[in-house]
């Protein structure tokens, strides 16, 4: 049985996702989020590092999404169902997969902690120049470097209606936690395709599904 360690509010969403897009049956381990933020100690257990997702299956536990979504549909998709088909998809669906996480999270992540500089934990005394040092970097070097990101996928989807091309596959739903973010954190005014794309993916009933066994995403921070 697959059984995911699901931490509230989370990339694990994404693999719940992919599970009930394949109609898969699985065990959910919930784990929720402490006030600073991080994982519980208690998902250590399950791998070293303490992060979501991670998911086991027998005595195989699988780490890191992208890693995780591979594997899932190596194993399970028997049917071709989210799987890459010709070699332009597969090229496409690879790429996304691992710039998802690889070029795309690391500045979401880091635009939201910048944001964080002038509140708690940083103490009190500090906040202002916490805030005005957060807001520096973050308008002159992380809101530029996003700008191109947005531009970039947003052209992307201008051409192709899903990530790898013409079906939904593997891309799109590594992809949907970075854009989940993106609409959250500064939106999707500017971003047309992408916003039909999100309002796509959220329709599939399997993403509803999902988010009825997970919760709900909101990666709103300010
Ligand atoms: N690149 C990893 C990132 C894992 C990650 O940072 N997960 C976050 C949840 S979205 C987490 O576990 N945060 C809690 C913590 O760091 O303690 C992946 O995609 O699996």
């Amino acid at each position: 049985m697959i059984v995911v360690h699901h931490l509230n509010n989370s990339r694990s969403q994404r693999v719940l996702w992919l599970l009930e897009e394949l109609e898969l049956p699985y065990e959910i381990r919930r784990y929720q989020r402490q006030a600073t933020m991080l994982a519980p100690e208690a998902l250590k257990k399950v791998h070293p590092l303490g992060k979501a997702p991670v998911i086991s299956d027998g005595d195989r536990v699988v780490a890191e999404s992208g890693a995780i979504l591979d594997y899932l549909a190596g194993r399970y998709d028997s049917q071709q169902r989210l799987t890459p088909q010709s070699e332009e998809e597969k090229l496409q669906c690879r790429y996304w997969l691992h710039y998802a996480e690889g070029s795309l999270m690391p500045l979401v992540v880091m635009r939201l902690i910048f944001s964080r500089m002038g509140k708690p934990p940083v103490p009190w005394l500090l906040r202002p120049v916490g805030a005005a040092f957060g807001n520096g970097v973050r308008k002159g070097f992380i809101d530029k470097q996003l700008a191109t990101h947005r531009q970039f996928i947003e052209q992307h989807l201008t051409r192709n209606p899903w990530f790898a091309g013409q079906r939904l596959t593997l891309a799109d739903v590594q992809m949907s936690f970075p854009i989940q973010g993106l609409a959250a954190r500064g939106g999707l005014d500017n971003m047309p395709a992408t916003q039909a794309w999100l309002v796509k993916v959220m329709r599939r009933p399997a993403w509803q599904r999902a988010i009825q066994q997970g919760g709900e995403v909101d990666l709103a921070t300010e």
